[in-house]
């Protein structure tokens, strides 16, 4: 039998716990899957019940969120329960969202950020969280492509917001959540006060949408990516929870920002569903010295950041920082280089774990806790997931041959695994081969099961963690008068893995500028019109000038 997966409801335990039965009940591999589940009520409030039945130790906080100036906040499963559930009544009463109304949610790391996640999941309202390095014009393709009928953010992006929001005919609501208030927006603060404690949770069923992610593909515009509760449960199995083995004495703190999926994964569902406190750390700016420094002051056991953030905390002397209760470092978004495990184990003593997951899939592949570590292997598939390797046709390869890193959908399409992209059948469909998913990552898998990323199989760039298409830089380019043509590629970065590296054929008016001031104006340029993430970072100094009589009258930024 699997062992009990304890951090669920007791009436729902069973479901999970039971070994391969021949029911009417939907399977994935050994497990039965429930027709409903709700993150909030089978999850948070079982770890509320837990606290009031002395079996969790409640001064443990479940979120405990600190910032730069000394603020503090510690809120344990009860406070978040009722916080979570003044959050629900606040977005169906005050904001008149009903279950399966879509909200857009653009926050900094605030504690606000996971009331509000959470009370999108009571209330059965689907999430569509994004990185505060939106633009107005993101924010517009967004709330465009979604339909959102409310979007939450606070007095920097409302900005933005305004400027687009009479184009957006169906959203209805804005809501606020700053210390200031806003014209034509409502104040979360000061509704969430008012709000009653008192909620009923949706019972979720299993094929509802919960959460949208964008995610950037080779061409055009970002997708959405839907998933179900099937994502947040997936957390709960026991074979997931093995990879990290948390327990409700551990503090996690995942250092990705909230827009995307490995935040929503690594501060919310992992932590919560093992009864564990999430960590977050406010910062302005990302300050590495800052992050050592957290890291020694406070009790955090684990911690999950991007490849890209281990690489510039290993520019400083780590050394000579003491983390005396981290036990556990991890790392997902982009593939870990075995220079930076090996330096990151000589100055912690601790090894780094990879995770690989992506938008579509969830934490898919991982090294988990106490297995071997094959130094530059990305892990083993945590099961029920099936990953292969396989040719065009959709075959699967043998141990050693390169080939497409891909997921087993048939006969089961994994409970976690994205339900398709909203609006967009074609891409859904081509997404598949056979019996598989396929991830557009290259790879390979050894005898053992491990699986060995060779990068990626498109022209999406993976820079420092993001996942970036080339036409969204392309198409921002387009928008300076400078630029006739450009074409965007990845560039190897010794610290971001790969940075954005942009090809620009100049107008004629342009030639004779200044070739510096020019890449830097339109690194800038980049930088107000997308998120800028994405912006075009080689350095002024290696600009070429190409002779103008050259047909291919081409510069490198
Ligand atoms: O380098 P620059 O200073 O020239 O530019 C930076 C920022 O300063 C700038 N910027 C940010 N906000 C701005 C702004 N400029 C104007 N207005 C604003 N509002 O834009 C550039 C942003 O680049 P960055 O985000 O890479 O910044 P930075 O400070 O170099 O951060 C380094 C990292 C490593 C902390 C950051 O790149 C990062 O967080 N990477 C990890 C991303 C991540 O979490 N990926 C996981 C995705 S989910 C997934 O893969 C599935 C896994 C299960």
């Amino acid at each position: 039998p699997w062992p009990i997966c304890g951090s669920l409801h007791p009436h729902r335990r069973h479901l999970l716990a039971r070994p391969f039965s021949r029911t009417e009940t939907p399977q994935w591999g050994d497990y039965e899957i429930p027709k409903e589940f709700n993150f909030a009520s089978d999850v948070m409030d079982h770890w509320a019940r837990m606290e009031k039945e002395g079996k969790r130790d409640p001064l443990i906080p479940a979120l405990w969120w600190v910032n730069d100036k000394g603020d503090e906040v510690k809120w344990n499963f009860q406070e978040l329960g009722d916080l979570t559930r003044q959050a629900a009544n606040v977005l169906t009463e005050n904001c008149g969202l009903q279950r399966g109304d879509r909200l857009l949610l653009i926050l900094p790391r605030i504690p606000d950020l996971w009331l509000l996640t959470v009370g999108c999941i009571r209330a059965g309202v689907v999430l569509l969280p994004g990185t505060i390095q939106l633009t107005a014009r993101d924010i517009l393709y967004r709330l465009q492509s979604s339909k959102a009928k409310c979007i939450v953010t606070n007095e920097t992006s409302a900005l933005a917001v305004d400027s687009v929001a009479s184009d957006c005919p169906q959203l209805k609501t804005k809501l606020l959540v700053s210390e200031k208030s806003l014209d034509g927006w409502l104040d979360f603060k000061t509704l969430l006060k008012a709000a009653s404690v008192d909620h009923t949770c949706v019972k979720t069923k299993m094929q509802e949408p919960m959460t949208i992610f964008f995610t950037s593909g080779t061409t055009g515009t970002p997708k959405m990516v839907l998933h179900t509760p099937g994502l947040a449960l997936r957390s709960c199995l026991p074979s997931t929870r093995q990879v990290l083995k948390l327990t409700s004495s551990d503090i996690s703190w995942c250092l990705s920002d909230p827009g995307w999926i490995l935040s929503f994964v690594a501060s919310v569902l992992e932590p919560w569903s093992s009864g564990t406190c999430s960590f977050i750390h406010q910062m302005p700016q990302f300050k590495p010295e800052a992050i050592l420094k957290t890291l020694s002051r406070y009790p955090i056991t684990y911690m999950t950041a991007a490849p890209s953030v281990y690489r510039m905390l290993l520019q400083l002397d780590v050394s000579s920082y003491k983390f005396p209760t981290l036990k556990h470092a991890a790392t997902g978004g982009d593939a870990l280089l075995p220079e930076d495990f090996e330096k990151w184990k000589k100055a912690t003593g601790l090894a780094i774990h990879e995770i690989y997951g992506q938008s579509e899939t969830g934490l898919t592949c991982a090294v988990p806790r106490g297995i071997k570590i094959k130094k530059g292997s990305m892990g083993i598939a945590i099961p029920p997931f099936d990953m292969q390797i396989i040719d065009e046709k959709g075959n699967t390869l043998p141990p050693g041959i390169e080939g497409e890193m891909a997921i087993r959908i048939k006969p089961t399409r994994p409970i976690c695994l994205f339900s398709g992209y909203v609006d967009n059948p074609e891409k859904t469909s081509s997404s598949e081969r056979g019996d598989f998913y396929i991830t557009g990552d290259r790879g390979t898998i050894d005898e053992d099961g491990y699986i060995w990323y060779l990068g990626r199989d498109d022209d999406i760039i993976k820079a420092s963690g993001y996942r970036i298409g080339p036409s969204e830089v392309e198409n921002a380019l387009a928008e300076h008068p400078a630029v006739a043509e450009s074409a965007v590629v990845g560039s190897q970065d010794p610290l971001r893995g790969e940075v954005v590296k942009a090809f620009v054929v100049l107008t004629p008016e342009f030639r004779s500028h200044d070739p510096d001031k020019l890449a830097q104006e339109l690194q800038q340029h980049v930088k107000k019109i997308t998120a800028p993430y994405k912006y075009p970072r080689k350095h002024p100094n290696i600009l070429g000038v190409y002779p103008e009589s050259s047909p291919m009258a081409t510069q490198k930024v």
